[in-house]
C-alpha cells in the first residue's frame, strides 16, 4: 500500500511538473541553458569574437541573418537551410548579400563538442547577432534563449515576408506590424543600417530611373545623388556600396543623422520621414545621447521573440544546414 503510494504520488508529481513545464513551453526565458549546457553563451561569443576580431565587417552580414531569420517562418533556423530538392530561403533573391554562414557553423560545432544536441541554430543566432552588435561598440542586451530550430526553409516566404527597400512607409508599417512589430519598433531597427554594405540594385532606380523617365529620387540629397552615381553605373548588380559611410563598421546612431540629411540609401530609409512618428524618432536619435542603443536592444530583444518555436515544436538541428 505504502509503495503504492508513493508510485502513486510519484506520478502526480510527474504529471504535475510536465503541466507547468507545458504553461512554460510558448516564453524563451534567459539562462535557459543554465543547466544543460551552462558555457552555451560564452562558447558562441568566444567563437564570434574570434572571426569579428579579424574581420569585423562580418558584424554587418551576421546581424540581418538573425533579422532575416526572424521574419521568414519565425526565429526558427530557417534561414540557415541549404537547399534540398526545392528552394530554401537563403536561395532567394534577398540574400543576395546574405553571409556569414560560416561563423554560424562555426560556433554550432564548438557548442555541440561542448553539449551534443543541446541549443538550437535559432538561439546562435540571436547570440551571434547580440555578441557581433556588442563587439563594434554598439549597445548589448540578454538574450531570452529556448528556441528550437524549424525543417522548412522556403525560397518563397522569403520573398513574401521580408521587407523591400523600395517598400514605402505605409508597407513597411504592414510588414512590421504583421510581425507583432510596431511602429517605433520599425524605427528603431531600421538602425541597423548604420552598419554594413548594401549592392547599387537596391538603390540603383533612385539615381537614373526613378519613375520611368531616366530622373532621379527627388527624396534623395541631390549631391549625394551625384556621388552615388560615381560609385554604381546604371545596372550595376556587383559594386558593394558603404551604407553609413565613414562609420559603416561602428555600430553608432551616424544612420539617423544620415536620414535626416535625405543620405539614406534605400527608399525605406528615406520613407522614415514620411510619418509623425519615425520621423520624430529619426530626429531624436540623430543627436549623439540619444536613447537609440537602449531602444535597439529591447527592439532585438522583441524581435528575437518572433513566431518562435518552444517546448516540443521543431527539433535542435545536428548541423544547422540540414535537418536531422
Ligand atoms: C525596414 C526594412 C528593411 C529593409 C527594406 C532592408 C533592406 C536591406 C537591403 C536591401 C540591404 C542591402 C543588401 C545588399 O544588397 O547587399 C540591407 C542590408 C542590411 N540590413 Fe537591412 N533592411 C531592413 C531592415 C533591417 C533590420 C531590421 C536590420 C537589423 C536589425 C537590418 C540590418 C541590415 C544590415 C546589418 C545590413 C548590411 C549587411 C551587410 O553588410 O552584408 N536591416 N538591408
Ligand atoms: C550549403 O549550400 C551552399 C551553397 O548553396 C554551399 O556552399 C555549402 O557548402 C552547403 N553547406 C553544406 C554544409 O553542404
Ligand atoms: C505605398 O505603396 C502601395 C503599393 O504600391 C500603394 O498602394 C500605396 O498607395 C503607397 N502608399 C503611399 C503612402 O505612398
Ligand atoms: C527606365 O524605365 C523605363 C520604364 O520602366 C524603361 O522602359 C527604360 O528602359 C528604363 N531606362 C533605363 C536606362 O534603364
Ligand atoms: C549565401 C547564399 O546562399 N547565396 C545564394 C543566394 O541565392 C542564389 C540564387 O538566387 C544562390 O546561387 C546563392 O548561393
Amino acid at each position: 500500500m505504502v509503495v503504492g503510494q508513493r508510485v502513486f504520488l510519484f506520478q502526480l508529481i510527474v504529471v504535475a511538473v510536465l503541466v507547468l513545464n507545458h504553461g512554460n513551453v510558448h516564453g524563451l526565458k534567459l539562462g535557459y541553458y543554465q543547466k544543460t549546457c551552462p558555457n552555451a553563451e560564452s562558447i558562441v561569443r568566444k567563437t564570434t569574437y574570434g572571426f569579428i576580431s579579424r574581420a569585423p565587417t562580418l558584424a554587418a552580414p551576421l546581424l540581418r541573418l538573425h533579422f532575416h531569420d526572424c521574419f521568414v517562418r519565425g526565429c526558427d533556423g530557417s534561414v540557415l537551410l541549404n537547399s534540398t530538392k526545392s528552394q530554401a530561403e537563403r536561395d532567394a533573391v534577398p540574400n543576395l548579400s546574405l553571409r556569414g554562414y560560416h561563423v554560424i557553423d562555426a560556433a554550432k560545432s564548438a557548442v555541440e563538442k561542448a553539449c551534443p544536441g543541446v541549443v538550437s541554430c535559432a538561439d546562435i543566432l540571436a547570440l551571434v547577432a547580440r555578441d557581433s552588435v556588442s563587439m563594434i561598440h554598439g549597445p548589448s542586451w540578454e538574450v531570452p534563449l529556448g528556441r528550437r530550430d524549424g525543417r522548412i526553409s522556403r525560397l518563397s516566404e522569403a520573398l513574401a515576408n521580408l521587407p523591400s527597400p523600395f517598400f514605402n512607409i505605409t508597407q513597411l508599417k504592414q510588414n512590421f506590424a504583421a510581425k507583432g512589430l510596431n511602429v517605433k519598433d520599425l524605427a528603431v531597427l531600421s538602425g541597423g543600417h548604420t552598419i554594413g554594405t548594401s549592392h547599387c540594385v537596391a538603390f540603383g532606380i533612385r539615381l537614373y530611373n526613378f519613375t520611368g523617365r531616366g530622373d532621379t529620387d527627388p527624396s534623395m540629397d541631390p549631391k549625394y545623388v551625384a556621388q552615388l552615381k560615381k560609385k554604381c553605373k546604371p545596372g550595376d548588380t556587383t559594386t558593394l556600396v558603404e551604407m553609413d559611410p565613414g562609420s559603416f563598421k561602428t555600430f553608432d546612431e551616424a544612420y539617423y543623422t544620415l536620414v535626416t540629411e535625405r543620405r539614406g540609401l534605400f527608399e525605406s530609409d528615406a520613407a522614415l520621414l514620411k510619418d509623425a512618428e519615425t520621423k520624430a524618432y529619426v530626429y531624436q536619435a540623430s543627436v549623439h545621447g540619444s536613447t537609440f542603443a537602449k531602444d535597439f536592444a529591447a527592439s532585438m530583444v522583441k524581435m528575437g521573440k518572433v513566431g518562435v518555436l518552444t517546448g516540443n515544436q521543431g527539433e535542435i538541428r545536428k548541423h544547422c544546414a540540414f535537418v536531422n
